[in-house]
């Protein structure tokens, strides 16, 4: 990667950066195959919601020092993968520089969540407020099939937009808008050829704990 510097946005709203094409097609795949090496040292597990057990219909996995889990006993970043109980992988040096472009001045990230859609999975409007560090922006990088997102405010319940996330697409999120309600409504499948398999893989770099 040697454009340090990011491209255009598209600012949505206040604090939403959009970077549709960020990543090329070459960029993508090798991206892909790092996150499928990443794969099998963690692989994939099915979370469960806080209290009740029930599955998420997305499949996820983390690299970095933290990976985000959920369970029965709560949501929660942790240095282990849930299930082996071995450390996550190290973040790929191409999703630091990632960050470094996007996010310019903010702590090194920490945490990189791996979620999986197949044709059917989706993800509730939820806000993400498991991190101490509130202050860094969440950076959001899509491959694979082509999701509808859906971007509402600080209050559930307020007004909402749907942005259509594709392969490459990239969306910063801070400031006012780090702690906005957001979720994936559904994927249209078959609408990229970047995963053999089909479906949606979404990266989400965050930075989980206040920089000393
Ligand atoms: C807006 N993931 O993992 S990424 C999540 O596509 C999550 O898998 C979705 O929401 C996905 O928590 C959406 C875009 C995104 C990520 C973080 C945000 C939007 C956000 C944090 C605050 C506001
Ligand atoms: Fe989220």
């Amino acid at each position: 990667m040697s454009i340090l510097s990011a491209p255009p946005a598209v600012s949505v709203a206040l604090g939403v950066d959009y970077f549709p094409g960020l990543l090329d097609r070459a960029a993508q795949e090798a991206l892909r195959d790092e996150v499928r090496a990443v794969l099998i040292e963690a692989p994939l597990f099915r979370p469960r919601m806080p209290r009740t057990g029930k599955p998420f219909s997305v499949m996820m996995s983390n690299c970095g020092a933290l990976g985000w889990v959920s369970d029965e006993t709560g949501y929660r970043y942790q240095p282990a993968h849930p299930v082996t109980g071995r450390a996550w992988p190290r973040m790929p040096p191409r999703l630091v520089d990632i960050w470094i472009r996007l996010a310019p001045g903010a702590p090194p990230p920490e945490a990189c969540l791996i979620n999986l859609y197949d044709a059917k999975a989706k993800m509730g409007l939820h806000q993400d407020r498991d991190e101490q560090d509130l202050a860094a922006p969440v950076v959001s990088l899509s491959l694979g099939d082509t999701a509808l997102f859906r971007l509402g405010g600080r209050e559930r319940g307020g007004r909402t937009r749907s942005l259509r996330l594709e392969s490459g697409d990239a969306i910063v999120l801070g400031g006012p808008a780090r702690l906005a309600f957001h979720g994936i409504d559904r994927i249209a499948p078959n609408s990229s050829t970047l995963l053999n398999e089909g479906g949606r893989i979404n990266l989400t770099l965050r930075r989980v704990t206040r920089r000393a």
